[in-house]
């Protein structure tokens, strides 16, 4: 799966409470949280990222998605495959509803 790192003009309000969307939303969303726009996603950035959806307990959750998606152990998001599971981390522990693009 590639990460999309493009600044497209799609519009994704990440204020909605309903947290559906697809895997392009999805992988904008954490992009949009990448501050320093580096391509990889930080504990910090994904704390900001899970706030911004306002669940609850974003430090937990971060360190909980971390601990079992973050499987070179750096700190940080930054493969194909951290970023595959921890879509699957968010579908599974925090109720986001992530469906596969057509
Ligand atoms: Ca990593």
């Amino acid at each position: 799966m590639e990460v999309v790192h493009k600044k497209s003009a799609v519009s994704f309000s990440v204020q909605r409470p309903g947290t559906r969307m697809s895997v392009a939303e999805f992988t904008q969303w954490l992009g949009s949280m990448d501050s320093n726009d580096d391509g990889v996603i930080s504990k910090k950035e994904l704390e900001k990222a899970i706030k911004g959806l306002h669940l609850l307990f974003p430090a937990w959750k971060t360190k909980q998605a971390f601990a079992a998606v973050d499987s070179n152990d750096n700190g940080l998001i930054d493969t194909d495959e951290e970023l595959k599971e921890l879509i699957e981390f968010a579908q599974t522990n925090w109720g986001l509803v992530i469906y596969e693009d057509e």
